[in-house]
């Protein structure tokens, strides 16, 4: 079977099966399973749901702690009817490595804990009968596993993580895990790239079988009615009078693709796709050639007791209360998300910033602090390096692959707040954005999340990004409190000293927050308070209009996040807009009110 990113989907030739639900699941603290072989069964299982991270279910700080091999196990019924064709399990992920086994046997071994996998099952599998799928997940973190940290052994024994970044290591099965039947014969991959002439799109078209029959495949609108055809595995659609994607104003074509065999449908599936262009022109984004200013967050996928499993309850009230906002995007910080977000952003008209989870690439447990203060830690330098260089791209190919059609990714982050002021950053810098180049087949504009210390004088990489995305904490990290007014200062002279090389590209801040704790009021205000919060982003925000080379704001964060416990979090980052229960702080009526002011396509205060 051939590997396929393709959204699992049911249609004339295919099938869909939910194996989401209570699985066996058991800790692995002795290191035994392998040993003992577990792959044939749990000998002591506990149960758990399916998608969801582990952690914050139990009571025990040993389970949420733990570190290493956690096993899952369910049956799946393979019906016999699907004799004859492709049967396969598809993980939507697995946190942040997976070994799989199917009846005791070694199916499948995924890498990277934020994109999807097949296992092929017809080797291993019985039709017409009850089958074991064994899982080991494995969540120790390395210099080359995607985000980077360290695992470390306490003189106890036990494992603890101990990440390069600021989110807690939420692992498990967190994704939807699904039987799915595909044909012998299938389409495996799908890509589509746009140019708009007058009233007209012009659609290139490009599919991959595993198979000798043509691809046909038509469009229709969203009423249903048929708007463009045409036949071969690549080829230029038409669709007359295109109704195009905006932002905030979605249309979605869908796209039906057909393997046909005379009369015969071997293979049909289909995506809905917004039909949009994406380019940088000068210090502008142009989404079909109109200028958009980003405003949103940077976000995470956290809530209480799932931790990063996805749940569409969630997914829901989180773009509720972005649309309340008046927000128009957000970076899917610090990994790539699960699909069914990039499938609302595409019927909500959000624009998404789609980061890979190279997060962590400065070596320091609390890089937010230490980026500040002239640590060095020659990441690029290591031995390891090559091995990561290996991951990232693979990590990038995947990412890619499976979200190149959304329309409402406008952008791939291919880092987060890597360390840039070494000379060893600039080749591994050039090798990652020229493969994602060439990966995209609509080549959307690259870029990555620059550190503190990234800056104009200092940052030897900034030039292999498209627009730059500025993390900025002045104000919190950096002259906080009755200081603002220093940070403020910091802030503009750092502007200005962007303003002065006239890169002519657009800037964004991809993060600039205070953290809050929504019990505190203070008046006069102090950090921490919800006053401070407000205090801080009008403070940045004036500073913002100042300059047209700014041409988005993204918070730092839409939501209070769970971190690693230590001195400087409060049980987790509380720099969210809002609450972790997605409540409102005071901060978010300033924002509501604000971005209300700010049209999508224009800085009205410079107008
Ligand atoms: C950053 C990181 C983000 C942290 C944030 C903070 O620069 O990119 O992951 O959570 O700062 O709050 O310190």
């Amino acid at each position: 079977m051939q590997k396929s990113m393709l959204y699992p989907r049911e249609t004339n030739c295919r099938r869909v099966v939910s194996l989401d639900g209570m699985w066996k699941f058991q800790l692995d603290f002795s290191s035994s399973g392998r040993t003992q072989g577990w792959e044939c069964g749990l000998p002591n299982p506990d149960l758990i749901p399916v998608p969801a991270s582990f952690q914050d279910f139990y009571t025990e700080k040993d389970i949420r702690e733990f570190t290493g091999d956690v096993w899952y196990e369910t049956e799946f019924f393979l019906p016999g009817e699907w004799e004859g064709k492709e049967a396969a399990l598809r993980f939507g992920c697995a946190t942040h490595r997976a070994e799989v086994y199917i009846n005791g046997k070694k199916a499948a071994v995924h890498e990277g804990g934020f994109t999807p996998f097949l296992v092929p099952l017809n080797d291993l599998a019985v039709f017409s009968s009850f089958n074991r799928v064994v899982v080991i997940v494995n969540n120790e973190l390395s210099n080359t596993s995607l985000p980077c940290g360290e695992t470390k052994l306490l003189s106890n024994g036990k494992k603890i993580s101990k990440p390069y970044f600021d989110f807690f290591n939420y692992s498990g099965l967190q994704r939807s895990v699904k039987l799915i039947l595909l044909p012998k014969e299938a389409i495996t991959d799908f890509s589509v790239d746009y140019r708009l002439q007058g009233e007209d799109a012009f659609v290139t078209y490009h599919t991959i079988t595993n198979g000798v029959h043509p691809v046909m495949v038509k469009v229709y609108d969203e009423a249903g009615v048929l708007v463009a055809e045409a036949n071969g595995n690549d080829g230029v659609l038409t669709i007359p009078k295109v109704r195009l994607w905006e932002v905030r104003n979605a249309y979605l074509y869908r796209f039906v693709l057909k393997i046909l065999d005379q009369d015969k449908i071997l293979d049909e599936y289909y995506e809905d796709i917004g039909v949009r262009t994406i380019e940088i022109k000068g210090t502008k984004f142009l989404i079909n050639g109109k200028p958009v200013y980003l405003k949103g967050f940077g976000k995470h996928e956290d809530s209480d007791i799932i931790g990063r499993g996805f749940s569409a309850g969630v997914m829901k009230r989180d773009f509720e209360c972005m649309k309340w906002i008046h927000a128009n995007s957000f970076r899917t910080s610090h990994y790539p998300y699960s699909e069914e977000i990039y499938q609302m952003a595409d019927r909500e008209g959000f624009l998404i910033i789609d980061e890979v989870a190279a997060v962590g690439m400065f070596e320091s447990l609390m890089n937010f602090m230490e980026a500040s203060t002239g640590k060095h830690t020659a990441f690029f330098q290591k031995e390891t390096t090559p091995e990561l260089l290996q991951n990232h791209k693979e990590a990038i190919r995947e990412l890619i692959e499976r979200d190149k059609n959304h329309a409402s990714v406008i952008a791939w982050s291919l880092l987060n707040e890597p360390e840039t002021t070494d000379e060893s950053a600039v080749a591994y810098f050039k090798e990652i954005f020229q493969y994602a180049k060439e990966l995209d087949p609509q080549k959307r504009p690259c870029t990555f999340a620059l550190i503190m210390n990234s800056l104009p004088n200092t940052c030897k990489c900034y030039q292999f990004s498209d627009f730059i995305c500025l993390n900025r904490y002045y104000g919190w990290y950096l002259k906080g409190g009755y200081e603002i007014s220093e940070a403020e200062e910091n802030l503009r002279k750092e502007l200005d000293e962007w303003k002065a090389k006239n890169l002519n590209i657009p800037f964004i801040f991809s993060e600039y927050g205070a953290d809050t704790n929504p019990a505190e009021h203070k008046l006069p205000s102090v950090m921490w308070s919800q006053e401070y919060q407000i205090e801080f982003l009008t403070m940045c925000n004036n500073v913002f209009d100042c300059y047209d080379f700014i041409q988005g704001e993204q918070v730092w964060n839409f939501a209070d996040f769970q971190t690693t416990e230590g001195i400087m979090r409060m049980n987790g980052n509380k720099k969210g807009i809002f609450t972790r229960q997605r409540q409102p702080k005071d901060a978010a009526y300033y924002l509501r009110e604000r971005w209300a002011s700010l049209e999508d396509d224009k800085k009205v205060k410079l107008e």
